[in-house]
């Protein structure tokens, strides 16, 4: 008798529900020429959980490059953290910008 913990059970319920991840995001820091060093590791280290160092490379990073990789997020996680660096950013009156792109 087959019982829905069964795991031939779980396989074939997954097959029916068509499971499946959710679409991930990657949220991008943009460079410009006037929001200080310091605020885009702070940006780093509060909205996107970064350590010091990791925050620093991902900054200069950015700096150099033009833009850089803050994380990747599923839709709605990656909509607030653009939101959030947008606001903080505005408050102190920061070009700084921040995308999001589907992976
Ligand atoms: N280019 C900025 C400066 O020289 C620093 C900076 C880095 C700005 C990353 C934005 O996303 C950014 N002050």
């Amino acid at each position: 008798m087959a019982s829905k913990f069964d795991t031939e059970s779980i396989v074939l319920d997954n097959a029916e529900n068509k499971i499946k991840p959710p679409d991930m995001y990657r949220v991008v820091l943009l460079n410009d020429h006037y929001t200080p060093m310091d605020f885009v590791i702070e940006i780093l280290r509060t909205v996107f959980h970064k350590n010091p160092v990791e925050a620093t490379k991902i900054m200069f990073e950015v700096h150099r490059k033009g833009s850089g990789l803050a994380g990747v997020y599923i839709h709605d996680i990656a909509a607030t953290k653009v939101q959030q660096v947008d606001q903080l950013a505005r408050y102190e009156e920061y070009p700084l910008k921040c995308t999001m792109e589907r992976t």
